[in-house]
């Protein structure tokens, strides 16, 4: 049922049009990683075109779904930016019937990141941050990087993330600074 063409049918319908073309930029940057660093290309698909299928639920949704799926009492402290890929993982199983735990994983971290990711989930990830509409000082090298090192590619990201959230004083969670602390050793 998690056929290509169900998912661009169920997602676009329920995001605004500018977050569906970030979505299909995403899916083609996936894509090309993907084929670079050999991961499955249905999953990279499927996981670039759910990510933020909940990103525009509101905050009931989401605090509702930590209940219902019983989801740690503490993200509700929390906001829409740490929810829709972690608590919007649950909607995505249920409302788009994603069974592919992987593709949930990747959906999961694709926002903080995590000390581990699996290639799919890296490449989610770094996708999410350089797919072709982004735009912001460092896109560009971030983009360089994933054509040479997936790894150096997640620790930049991860890098710039942060400083850019310290900057906007916005809380860290903690998932996001074990990312950091994680993915900049990796780094050589
Ligand atoms: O959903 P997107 O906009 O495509 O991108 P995203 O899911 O990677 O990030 C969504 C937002 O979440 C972005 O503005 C950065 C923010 N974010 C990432 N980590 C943290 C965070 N916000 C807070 N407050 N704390 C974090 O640790
Ligand atoms: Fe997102
Ligand atoms: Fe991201
Ligand atoms: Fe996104």
């Amino acid at each position: 049922q998690t056929t290509r063409r169900f998912l661009i049918e169920q997602v676009k319908a329920h995001v605004s049009p500018k977050r569906w073309q970030h979505i299909l930029g995403v899916e083609e940057s996936a894509l090309e990683l993907a084929k670079r660093y050999q991961v499955d290309l249905v999953q990279a698909s499927s996981a670039a075109l759910v990510h933020d299928y909940a990103k525009e639920c509101s905050d009931e949704v989401f605090l509702e779904a930590i209940d219902t799926y019983q989801l740690d009492p503490e993200l509700k402290q929390w906001t829409n930016e740490i929810w829709h890929g972690i608590v919007g993982a649950e909607l995505i199983r249920r409302d788009l019937k994603i069974e592919d735990e992987a593709v949930l994983e990747a959906v999961r971290v694709h926002t903080t990141g995590a000390k581990e990711m699996s290639p799919l989930s890296q490449v989610l990830y770094v996708a999410d941050y350089i797919e072709p509409n982004r735009q912001f000082p460092g896109v560009n090298e971030a983009r360089e990087l994933a054509k040479q090192d997936l790894t150096a590619a997640v620790a930049y990201e991860t890098k710039h993330t942060l400083a850019f959230l310290i900057q906007k004083e916005v809380p860290i969670y903690p998932k996001t600074i074990e990312t950091y602390n994680s993915w900049v050793a990796k780094r050589t």
